[in-house]
């Protein structure tokens, strides 16, 4: 380290950080860009930084109605992975596991990605069956995945218990060991320093609130800070997705239901992987911080609460004790919701729409944080060209009409 930096890390340490920079500017918006980009989440950021970095868009604006990272990307469980089981999502998740690896030097921005394995566990000969299945057509993709016996379990994961009496018998588990987590709100400033750093106007606490047309073409957009016009508009808002389209005149075929998640108070390192299991609903992982990060399956009704039912996670905190019975007297610290966009076939849309120029990216439901760069990559490509990347062809809104969905539900099983 130079003398320089010592000092000013010093003079920082002790000044209350005085002197130092915003990430990003905070501009008033302009009248008119070439493309507008609606939500300031993960994806609506990434998507941004795309098109600019790889398509040279040269005016773009990140609208956002509240804070960067305040939806859903500040508010999951972290969990990355790419193990899905047909070709078209497979393809597309191990796209974004790839940028996920580069991710935080082509940024310049520490996302802590930490590829600490992700395990799914199995506790009937069916969910064997299946994730034997899963890891055969993971690997026919290239994607690693391994499958568990009960005794590799135990010796990766002593504290569960694995013994044959219990109320959920572990009986095999895939492993995908370039699976782990990241830190969410590091995705969201280390992809808006680098999109301002291209140029990109990120506006906050701009709500988007019509979507302006003419003769079937998108114009721009209605805001709470006026009127701004654009060719081009990508929506990217998750669990409001049905909102904005509703504005835009069309509907989807997706519901919203709150996704919950709890942290504990921080405990000594215990668990140094990811653990899952569709069957109980839950996961959980150990954060760098010591803190056990627990999520649970979907609230079965639709809302736009931002907190879930206490039952819900009644269920799932008694499933993680019967898995890891050690943690019965961990004390919960806190507890979250939010709002997730599930589509019939537990697949995401990112497509054009029946309006020209406005595109919507959205319907990730519960497994769209490990997609954000993924996500963003293919967005980009398909507002610059006007057309879908081959990674994101299958995922149109179309298919929801021609039959040919591509159902997920095994691999984004958690949740859904
Ligand atoms: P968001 O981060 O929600 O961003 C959308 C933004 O749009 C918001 O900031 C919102 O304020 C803004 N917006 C909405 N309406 C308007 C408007 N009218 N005008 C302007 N802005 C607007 N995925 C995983 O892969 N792994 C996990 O472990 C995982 N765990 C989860 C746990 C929980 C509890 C939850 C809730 C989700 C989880 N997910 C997980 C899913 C994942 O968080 C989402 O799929 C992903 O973060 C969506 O990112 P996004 O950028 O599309 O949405
Ligand atoms: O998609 O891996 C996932 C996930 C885990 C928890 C919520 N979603």
């Amino acid at each position: 380290m130079s003398k320089y930096s010592i000092f000013s890390l010093a003079r920082n340490a002790l000044g209350f950080h005085e002197g130092w920079g915003k990430a990003w500017r905070s501009p008033e918006p302009a009248s008119e860009y070439d493309v507008i980009i609606i939500g300031g989440g993960g994806h609506g950021l990434a998507t941004a930084y795309y098109l600019a970095r790889e398509h040279q868009v040269g005016r773009i604006a990140v609208l956002e109605k509240g804070w960067l990272g305040g939806g859903n990307t500040g508010r999951n469980t972290t969990i990355v992975r790419s193990n899905y089981l047909w070709d078209e999502a497979a393809l597309l998740y191990e796209k974004s596991l790839k940028l996920w690896e580069g991710l935080s030097q082509e940024i310049n921005y520490n996302v802590m990605f930490s590829q600490r394995g992700v395990m799914n566990l199995g506790h009937t000969e069916q969910d064997l069956r299946d994730i034997s299945r899963r890891c055969t057509a993971n690997r026919l993709n290239g994607i690693d995945a391994q499958f568990l016996t009960p005794q590799d379990i135990k010796r990766k994961v002593p504290i569960m218990d694995t013994s044959a009496n219990t109320r959920y018998p572990v009986l095999g588990a895939s492993f995908q060991p370039r699976g782990g987590v990241a830190r969410h709100d590091a995705v969201a400033w280390g992809f808006a320093r680098a999109a301002d750093r291209h140029g990109v106007d990120i506006i906050q606490n701009c709500e988007v609130t019509g979507i302006l047309r003419s003769d079937g073409k998108v114009t721009g957009v209605e805001t709470s800070r006026g009127t701004i016009r654009a060719p081009k508009v990508g929506v990217v808002v998750a669990g409001h997705c049905s909102v904005l389209a509703q504005m835009a005149g069309f509907r989807l075929p997706v519901e919203s239901h709150p996704l919950q998640a709890l942290v504990s108070e921080p405990i000594k390192p215990v668990l140094d992987t990811v653990v899952m299991s569709n069957a109980v609903h839950g996961y959980i992982s150990q954060s760098d911080k010591g803190e056990l990060v627990i999520g649970a399956g979907i609230d079965s009704y639709t809302g736009y609460g931002q907190r879930g039912s206490f039952q819900t996670i009644e269920g799932n905190i008694a499933a993680i004790i019967a898995l890891f019975p050690i943690f019965s007297r961990v004390r919960m610290l806190r507890q979250w919701g939010g709002i997730v966009d599930t589509c019939p076939d537990a697949c995401p849309i990112i497509s054009k729409t029946p309006v020209d120029g406005l595109y919507f990216n959205c319907g990730w439901g519960t497994g769209g944080f490990k997609a954000t760069p993924g996500s963003g990559w293919a967005f980009a490509h398909t507002i610059a060209r006007d057309a879908p990347h081959d990674l994101n062809a299958a995922f149109t809104i179309d298919r929801f009409h021609s039959g040919a969905l591509i159902d997920e539900h095994g691999a984004a099983g958690v949740a859904h």
